[in-house]
């Protein structure tokens, strides 16, 4: 699943996009045991990875990114993650049914006190309005408190960037001062979204709060993006026309072999996604409208404004 959260930037011009960094979850190897802490649930600690058992941390070895965990009890400590707990690196996700991207992603649930996963550090100097997207789903069932006590039963999830550079934090979400239950988030998979700012270096960190099993938060397709520069190489490689078009489009390249066409409304909503062998490409079942067209080719991918009449 691609998405595109960069809409507002797109359209004012023809832009290039760029992924910086991400993770999907899809390197580690899974295991589908429960996670045993061996640290003391008493007092906060990094927590390690065990043989055998879902891997909590990640060093990145040029592919996706890397993240790191750990624990910080309540200030009326449990059992943390000690008594055994379904987190870190997954391929099944038992109320979830899938991840949205690929087979696995992250878990956390039941930690007993506070689960913190911190991303490696983006750098996003020379970009254009970098963003942040990713997937996450919170399980349906009876959240307690509002998570403004760091007690048990004081349930509570907040996912944000820290920007390094400025010294501030952007929610992608933050259930503190709600009961979870209250919020229309459980139960579906959501699209968190962040503008981050150019020439910064920022932070991806989840922290995660809940003391039973059936209290679960599930993550997958973190991904930076940024628009490169208009008239760049990869845009001049593709040609799209008529525009305004209507039942058929083209889109052409410089270069021969299959292109991938991701046709998204003005709200981000992918609504075409098609394999291009020729330069044809059926928008009959559009309607009229703006519409954001993302051509990808090997390596090359850039993204153009189509209006459907
Ligand atoms: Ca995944
Ligand atoms: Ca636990
Ligand atoms: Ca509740
Ligand atoms: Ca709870």
């Amino acid at each position: 699943m691609k998405k595109i959260t960069l809409l507002a930037a797109l359209f004012l011009s023809v832009a290039s996009f760029a992924q910086i960094a991400s993770t999907s979850f899809e390197e580690p190897a899974v295991f589908t045991v429960q996670y045993i802490d061996t640290g003391d649930p008493n007092v906060a600690h990094p927590l390690a990875d065990n043989p055998d058992e879902p891997f909590v941390n990640w060093t990145s070895s040029g592919g996706e990114m890397g993240f790191a965990a750990r624990y910080e009890p309540y200030d009326t400590p449990g059992d943390g993650l000690t008594d055994g707990d379904f987190v870190g690196v997954t391929d099944f996700a038992a109320t979830v049914v899938e991840y949205t991207d690929g087979l696995q992603g992250y878990q956390i649930s039941d930690a007993d006190g506070n689960f913190i996963l911190e991303f490696d550090t983006v750098d996003l100097s020379g970009t254009s309005a970098p963003g942040l997207s990713m997937d996450y789903f919170v399980t349906e069932t009876g959240y307690e408190g509002d998570g403004t006590v760091n007690e048990s039963g004081s349930d509570r999830l907040r996912i944000y960037v820290k920007d390094l550079t400025n010294a501030t934090e952007i929610d992608i979400l933050d259930t503190t001062g709600s009961d979870i239950n209250d919020l229309g988030i459980e139960g579906a998979w959501r699209l968190g979204t962040a503008s981050l700012l150019p020439d910064t270096t920022v932070q991806l960190v989840i922290e995660a709060r809940m003391n039973a099993g059936a209290e679960a938060f599930y993550f997958d397709n973190i991904v930076f993006e940024a628009v490169l520069g208009v008239n760049d190489e990869d845009n001049n490689r593709f040609a799209m026309f008529p525009n305004p078009a209507n039942d058929i489009v083209n889109i052409s390249s410089t270069e021969s072999g299959t292109k991938t066409v991701a046709v998204f409304d003005v709200l981000g909503k992918l609504v075409v996604n098609a394999e291009l062998g020729g330069d044809t490409l059926d928008i009959s079942n559009l309607n009229s409208g703006v519409y954001i067209v993302k051509i990808t080719q090997g390596t090359a991918t850039t993204t153009k404004k189509l209006v459907v009449r």
